[in-house]
């Protein structure tokens, strides 16, 4: 065959057969080219930055490589694709990721060692990938890692803000927040698709006319107009060909806009009104759970749903030309109702730019959305004023108006005359100030409606979405989360990894989680019991040094630790734990000499960041670290108890955290945590976990045993009651002590805690997270902590069997559920070359 070829197609056939060579040599020759000609440094002598930038470029090539043979697969299968839209992913670093998922961490740690540097100094260079929140941003980041890792034929889309979460300084106790610029230095992890490109519309009006088959038409006239430039983010799968994409989106000044403008004489005012198209992706609104009804955040919504819908149209007119059938090759996820916008806009797609009708529209966008909800707190739920939707998005307005109608009309023959039920579940709010609600849009136009752990799918179903679930029941499914083992486990716990390894006799586990129950007939092992401890030690060492770096302070290594790491919140409560830590401060510092004795030492760790404008949860932060500047300088407590609050809590600082955690505490009031994911990550890396009957602790306690646990805290379902009847709440003494301890201005800043204290005991506060109830039955739970720790061996064979219980955990789970009972999809594994 290659005989018969010119002598131009064999050169190139020749050419299109080399692939990057995998050994030392070829790897060092790759990184000092990479100093030389893509850094531009001298290759005779770089720093540790530059050597970061060259090995990051190196492995870069291979991921394209990769990426591209992927999609050259996927465009010759051509199989039924998913895509998740979300405007969040906190992939966190990606430089050991990548080295482990492509099988060539130890090559390239030899390499860089033979050029004189450390992989692990070249690894802290790097600047987190910062574009998201909390749970819900990491929850999309590990489904990337499993769709990679488990062969599914899935993107993610997004957008790319220069500005991602802020750093958060703590200055005397008190928050501060720095911006984000993570994009100083260039990003080697993304590629920039200057020829992906869309025009993306705002504001304007919306014109009608009749087209040449007699039908009435819409055509929206744009205001304003900025282009999305695609930067695609390759995501390796692990122990396989497959790379997937994370495709994000920037904006850019319009190329077909404004030209008018240059013709006014005010050339300079023109520009700069064209530079104002860059703001759209600039920064990542840091509020999680509260919707300030923000312009920009709707420009936001919209910029990532248009830019990602004409993108997937494109391609899939590439290869089909009936448009109908959309639903064959394409399933859209909705993470949260942010990107809920984008049923609209695909409903104008198909109409006014392909010129279907409604009912086909219709029906196609009802077969490839759905939908996940992340939280039942009713502050939460979006909702954007009709006015703001008229103005910046009219046809889209127009659009939502139609679909509200169709379905209210719908509705009358399900459930009658029962107006006040058809109010409830109108898509448009009627009061005074008339709003879209977009859950109810999401939920109406969706095909599937899931939960994110069983009591929360359960929960959904009878409280925000309850008359939907009434006239829907087949629409609502629970999805479990899970969180990838190999970044939570395999790659940040390297000690662990040996063990388990070991155990399970290979290591499929990292692909197969389940596997690691093997460690359950063994947990009584002396042996293994030893080198548990020995790797827990070594975890809990490495957090050590960094807690001496950010704060100064040594702790003991044969203390307990004990953490807290998650977004302020009051819900999550960890006013509970601070409230319990000054209880068990005044306790010891009661104590004799003899009974001090007895005390079991705890390091306690809280980090997380506050909401900017959330004045309560930076009230928390200020009193733990209040709190911690007393008990931490009083010499009567030594190394009895040690309180700090970590500053900007972020995914690496989480890597570090979790591996060296003895126990971790998921407190929030039962029936307010949709599913917490750390839950997870702590149990897998053999952490205990102190919890109520909240979100996935429930099937966490069902599959490692809740004896396993400690468990204490009312159950969801008593709730309501205790809130309704106030007599029916038991507090107890040693509450209203600790409240008395903070009033009486022992911690310093007694007036600024004051609100703290009126939430939980004032005449308006009403205790709403229900602490004061709880707090007997969580100081029982920590005292059976401290009576458990004491005996070694019976705490270490609960933290085994914690790992050995936790394979249900894992986000391949997940995706594998999603895949089957919402997608649709089937997996396409790319053949070795
Ligand atoms: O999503 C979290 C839930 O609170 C947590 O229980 C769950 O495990 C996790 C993954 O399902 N929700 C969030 O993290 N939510 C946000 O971060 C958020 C961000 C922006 C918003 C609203 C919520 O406008």
């Amino acid at each position: 065959e290659q005989e018969k070829m010119s002598p131009e197609n064999q050169v190139r056939h020749r050419l299109m057969e080399i692939r990057i060579r995998n050994d030392v040599l070829s790897v060092e020759e790759s990184i000092v080219n990479h100093v030389e000609r893509t850094v531009a440094g001298n290759r005779y002598d770089f720093d540790t930055t530059e050597a970061y930038h060259a090995v990051a470029h190196s492995v870069r090539d291979r991921l394209i490589e990769s990426w591209t043979d992927t999609e050259v697969y996927f465009q010759k299968v051509n199989p039924k694709r998913v895509f998740y839209l979300s405007m969040e992913f906190l992939m966190g670093r990606s430089l050991l990721n990548c080295l482990y998922n492509l099988d060539v961490k130890n090559l390239y740690t030899e390499a860089v060692s033979q050029l004189g540097f450390k992989l692990e100094d070249l690894v802290e260079e790097e600047r987190d990938a910062a574009l998201g929140n909390g749970g819900l941003g990491r929850l999309a980041a590990c489904f990337l890692d499993s769709m990679a890792s488990m062969n599914y034929p899935g993107w993610g889309y997004g957008i790319r803000y220069q500005y991602g979460m802020f750093r958060q300084l703590i200055l005397n106790g008190f928050q501060h927040e720095q911006p984000d610029y993570w994009l100083t230095f260039c990003n080697p992890w993304e590629i920039e698709r200057a020829n992906v490109n869309y025009e993306i519309q705002f504001y304007g009006h919306v014109e009608s006319y009749t087209d040449s088959q007699n039908r009435q038409r819409f055509r929206w006239v744009a205001g304003e107009q900025v282009q999305a430039v695609a930067y695609d983010n390759p995501v390796p799968g692990y122990a396989t060909e497959n790379t997937i994409n994370l495709r994000l989106w920037a904006g850019k000044p319009s190329s077909e806009f404004d030209l008018q403008s240059f013709n006014t004489g005010d050339y300079v005012a023109a520009i700069l009104a064209k530079q104002r198209a860059e703001s759209i992706s600039s920064v990542l609104y840091p509020d999680d759970r509260t919707n300030q009804g923000k312009e920009l955040r709707l420009k936001q919504q919209h910029f990532l749903c248009s830019a990602t819908l004409q993108d997937i149209l494109r391609s899939f007119k590439e290869k089909e030309k009936d448009i109908t059938k959309l639903p064959e090759k394409v399933s859209l996820q909705l993470n949260d109702t942010h990107p809920t916008i984008g049923v609209a806009e695909l409903m104008r797609l198909l109409m006014d730019q392909e010129g279907l009708g409604w009912t086909k529209s219709w029906d196609v966008v009802t077969k490839v959305f759905s939908f996940t909800n992340h939280t039942v707190l009713p502050e939460a739920l979006e909702k954007w004023p009709v006015s703001l939707m008229e103005r910046l998005l009219p046809r889209h307005m127009q659009i939502i108006y139609q679909i509200n109608f169709n379905f209210i009309q719908s509705m009358k023959s399900k459930v009658g005359d029962d107006y006040s039920k058809v109010a409830r579940m109108s898509i448009i709010e009627e009061a005074d100030v008339k709003y879209v609600r977009m859950a109810n849009l999401a939920v109406v136009a969706s095909h599937t409606v899931n939960g994110v752990a069983q009591i929360h799918s359960e929960l959904i179903k009878h409280t925000i979405f309850k008359e939907f679930y009434e006239i829907w029941p087949h629409k609502f499914q629970n999805k479990t989360n899970g969180v990838t083992q190999r970044r939570w486990l395999a790659f940040c716990n390297p000690g662990l990894r040996a063990i388990i390894t070991e155990v399970v006799g290979s290591e499929d586990w990292i692909t197969d989680l389940p596997l690691v129950k093997a460690l359950a007939a063994k947990a009584d092992d002396p042996e293994l019991q030893e080198r548990w401890r020995a790797v827990k030690l070594d975890n809990k060492r490495k957090l050590a040094n960094l807690i001496l770096k950010l704060t100064g302070v040594k702790v003991n290594l044969e203390a307990m630790f004990d953490i807290q790491v998650k977004r302020i919140h009051e819900y999550k409560r960890q006013l509970l734990n601070i409230l319990q830590v000054i209880h068990r401060y005044e306790k010891i510092k009661r104590m004799s000499p003899e009974e001090k004795k007895n005390v079991v030492p705890r390091v306690i760790v809280i980090g997380g960041k506050a909401a900017p404008g959330y004045e309560m949860a930076k009230r928390i932060i200020k009193l733990v670290s209040a709190v911690g500047e007393v008990v931490n300088n009083d010499p009567s407590i030594g190394d009895l108890l040690k309180v700090f609050f970590l500053p900007d809590y972020n995914v690496s600082l989480a890597e570090a955290i979790i591996p060296a955690s003895d126990l971790s505490q998921h407190i929030s009031t039962a029936g307010t945590e949709a599913s917490g994911t750390s839950n997870m990550k702590f149990a897998m890396n053999g952490g205990l976990i102190i919890g109520t009957m909240d979100g996935a602790n429930v099937e966490i306690a069902e599959e490692i045993g809740e004896e396993n646990m400690f468990i204490f805290g009312v159950r969801a379902n008593e709730v309501p009651r205790l809130r309704a009847e106030r007599r029916l709440f038991r507090t107890d003494p040693r509450f209203n002590q600790v409240l008395n301890v903070i009033r009486s201005g022992q911690f310093g800043w007694a007036d600024y805690f004051t609100p703290i204290i009126e939430v939980l005991d004032g005449p308006s506060g009403g205790d709403y997270y229900l602490l004061g109830n709880d707090f007997a039955s969580y100081l029982d739970a920590q005292a059976l902590v401290d009576d458990t720790w004491r005996d070694k061996e019976k705490w270490t064979r609960m933290t085994i069997l914690s790992t050995a219980g936790s394979g249900k955990f894992s986000s391949d789970r997940t995706i594998h559920e999603y895949a089957k009972d919402i997608w649709h999809i089937d997996q396409c594994k790319v053949p070795s070359p």
